[in-house]
């Protein structure tokens, strides 16, 4: 089987109802790139991948583009299934930008699965759950409409929160984990993510005024280092999502005993085959992860749903997915939608999802043999 053409789309995904609000990053619309691999039996694969506003970390929707641009020409010609050799191929055509990587690894995933008339789940390794759990992030919020949001989701039948803080005053930040701590009925996690919002000295004491609520803390800090400042210093599970922006990264995080577990962005780290890795490091390691990306539609979702449907048992905290902020769906006849809080695997080959062409309009971009 040879790669025989490349298609590459810009979409906007507006956001459907309030601003996204991080500590950093207030967000009202998300630019994510499509990808279609065509090989010369005729069988397509779709790889997307969306970064969270050109802000947010060193990834951004027109460097996606510009970096596949580059490489896709070096992938013509070659067999999408043997998936390691398509990610040499592609570190040999450019240094770098996994983010965009991702997306093509991602089409040379689906398209394997449609070879072999597999989910990609069961290529990688099986799952070992068909429902798998989801979270809901609370946003930059008051107390109030935090608790609010934190009673309606739980009524909506999730199971994990997590809430946004940082980017404003301490106090603001405890009243609302307080206020939130207040709501959550038996059995519901909550993860507090400053996503980078908070420094060395107000996550120590935003720790130590909720030490008697239960939260894992994620990436309360800006750098690796100042989070390991926060070693020995917290009440609270630390967990790292931004400073993880590779393999190597998840590998020192864990030998420097830094964290209790990962906010995983398989873009990030550059797609499905090296998140089946990072799974695999966390299984050896005993430390928690989520399945998760920075935004995207339903291919991206789909992704997620396969990889968090293969993480071991009590070591998987769930799959975040945009679809709440996204009008529509890429395919509307296997939709990767939340019920009950929860994500259904997708049934067909592959990832299941496949994008309907002619809403797309023309490529921005086409690569062929
Ligand atoms: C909740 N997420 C997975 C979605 C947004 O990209 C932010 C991210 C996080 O946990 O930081
Ligand atoms: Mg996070």
């Amino acid at each position: 089987m040879k790669i025989c053409q490349i298609d590459v789309w810009q979409k906007d995904l507006p956001i459907q109802g309030p601003a996204y609000k991080m500590a950093l990053q207030t967000l009202t619309a998300l630019d994510t790139t499509l990808v279609r691999i065509t090989t010369d039996n005729g069988i397509e694969g779709w790889g997307e991948v969306c970064p969270l506003g050109p802000a947010y970390q060193p990834q951004h929707a027109a460097g996606a583009r510009a970096a596949i641009g580059e490489i896709a020409p070096h992938l013509l010609g070659e067999n999408p299934q043997y998936t390691e050799q398509i990610n040499q191929r592609m570190h040999q055509a450019l240094c770098g930008s996994l983010y965009a990587k991702s997306a093509i690894d991602m089409a040379c995933w689906d398209i394997s699965g449609k070879a072999y008339n597999s989910r990609v789940c069961d290529l990688l390794g099986g799952a070992v759950r068909e429902v798998i759990p989801s979270y809901y992030a609370i946003g930059l919020s008051s107390p109030e409409e935090a608790a609010s949001v934190a009673v309606k989701k739980q009524a909506e039948g999730f199971r994990r929160l997590q809430l946004k803080v940082g980017g404003r005053t301490l106090d603001e930040d405890i009243a609302c984990v307080s206020k939130v701590a207040e709501v959550l009925t038996p059995g519901t996690e909550l993860a507090v993510d400053a996503n980078r919002g908070l420094n060395v000295n107000d996550a120590i004491q935003l720790s130590a005024a909720c030490r008697d609520i239960r939260f894992v803390f994620e990436q309360p800090c800006q750098t690796y280092e100042q989070c390991l400042h926060l070693r020995g210093n917290l009440h609270h599970p630390l967990w790292l999502d931004e400073v993880i922006e590779d393999l190597n990264g998840l590998l020192r995080a864990i030998g420097d005993n830094a964290a209790q577990g990962f906010g995983m962005k398989q873009s990030r780290i550059g797609g499905i085959s090296l998140m089946r890795t990072a799974r695999e490091i966390c299984a050896v390691a005993g430390l928690p992860m989520t399945c998760d990306d920075s935004w995207g539609g339903d291919l991206v979702a789909a992704s997620c749903v396969h990889l968090g449907a293969t993480v071991t048992g009590n070591l998987f905290a769930g799959s975040w997915i945009a679809a709440p902020y996204i009008d529509g769906h890429y395919d509307n006849q296997n939709p990767v939608a939340l019920h009950n809080g929860q994500l259904r695997v997708p049934e067909g080959a592959g990832l299941g999802v496949t994008p309907d062409g002619t809403r797309l309009g023309s490529p921005a971009m086409s690569f062929s043999l």
